[in-house]
């Protein structure tokens, strides 16, 4: 429903419109950098939109930690943009980040659920992505809404720069369109979901690793396990993994394969077959139609088919259950995580 809310209103004949954006189209053909500035799953969300926005709209795009880019004194340049997301619009990191950016005085969008929070009101222009109270500490749908307009302002900016042409804007929006419809159909999975995070609730180590926005994905997903079952988790990009990670695999760690990305999933099956002859366990998320991996791993979970940049909205779904059931099982208050808090606010 958040995410219905966050992407229809903004769909009008195939056309993308940002009604909050007060960017005119010589703003958006001006810009030379976007720096992505946020902590957390706001962080991960951000890190989606670099290769989204990369891809279609050709703008180099750095993403930064709010709690990193605060102190390191970072060099922004006069046509450059700060995207700063944050659920709750008062994490105190990103704020301090924001007012670095301002005193620089580069104009600052912020992407912000919480009406009228302190970012929100610092910003030059805020786009609200309307997922209503986020209720438990870890973000989710708060997540899925940030995905949601970096995949906008990508579209946005791509038509505009003359990147993205309107036919494949139109293909684009489709696409977009279908990811609510799709999520309703991966709430399926629920039982599937708790009969194999039962089944890996003694884990000690889980690896998520992924290429290009699998990649992005996995670390969301990763951080979900560690904040609410509080099973060591990592997240790598699996090109990484001969790198130094493989040494870690040993008889029966679990690797969660992330290998929805069509132009990257030959690559992603010989990582799993890499991890496979170390003895890993490996359960593997694809999208329908994709079954050679099957061969390979021990559990295959399918997505819906959709476009590759549009993935990560998809994929994050079957892992929260995943996180949650086993959180469940281990006995974890899954609404109030220890040591974490709403609103990082110190
Ligand atoms: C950032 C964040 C959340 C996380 C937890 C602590 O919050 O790291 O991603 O789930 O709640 O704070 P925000 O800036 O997006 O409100």
């Amino acid at each position: 429903k958040a995410l219905k809310a966050t992407i229809s209103p903004r769909l009008d004949n195939g056309q993308i419109v940002l009604d909050q954006l007060k960017y005119t189209d010589e703003d958006i053909k001006n810009i030379n950098r976007i720096h992505i500035v946020a902590c957390g799953s706001a962080w991960h969300a951000g890190i989606v939109g670099k290769y989204v926005i990369e891809d279609l709209a050709r703008i180099p795009v750095e993403v930064d930690l709010a709690s990193e880019f605060r102190y390191r004194n970072p060099i922004l340049n006069k046509n450059d943009v700060c995207i700063i997301i944050s659920q709750s619009g008062e994490t105190a990191d990103t704020l301090a980040a924001l007012r670095e950016a301002k005193r620089q005085g580069i104009r600052i969008l912020s992407i912000v659920n919480v009406v009228g929070s302190s970012i929100a009101r610092d910003s030059d222009d805020v786009l609200y992505t309307w997922a209503g109270p986020e209720i438990a500490v870890a973000t989710t749908k708060g997540y899925s809404t940030q995905v949601a307009l970096m995949y906008l302002i990508a579209l946005k900016f791509g038509q505009v720069r003359g990147c993205v042409s309107a036919e494949e804007a139109a293909k684009l929006v489709a696409e977009l369109e279908s990811v609510p419809e799709k999520i309703e159909q991966l709430f399926a999975l629920d039982g599937k979901m708790k009969e194999l995070a039962e089944g890996h609730a003694n884990a000690k180590d889980v690896f998520i690793i992924g290429r290009g926005i699998d990649y992005a994905v996995a670390l969301e997903c990763s951080l979900k396990l560690k904040e609410i079952s509080y099973i060591h988790s990592e997240a790598y990009a699996a090109g990484e993994l001969k790198h130094g990670t493989i040494s870690l695999i040993e008889e029966g760690t679990l690797v969660v394969a992330i290998a929805t990305q069509d132009t990257l999933y030959e690559k992603l099956v010989s990582n799993v077959k890499e991890v496979k002859a170390r003895g890993a366990n490996v359960l593997a998320i694809a999208k329908e139609g994709n079954t050679e991996i099957a061969e390979v791993a021990d559990e295959v979970i399918y997505i819906p088919a959709i476009d590759d940049r549009f993935t990560a909205s998809l994929d994050v779904i079957p892992m929260q259950l995943f996180a949650y059931y086993v959180a469940v099982a281990r006995g974890c208050d899954v609404d109030k995580p220890r040591n974490l808090a709403k609103s990082v606010t110190v």
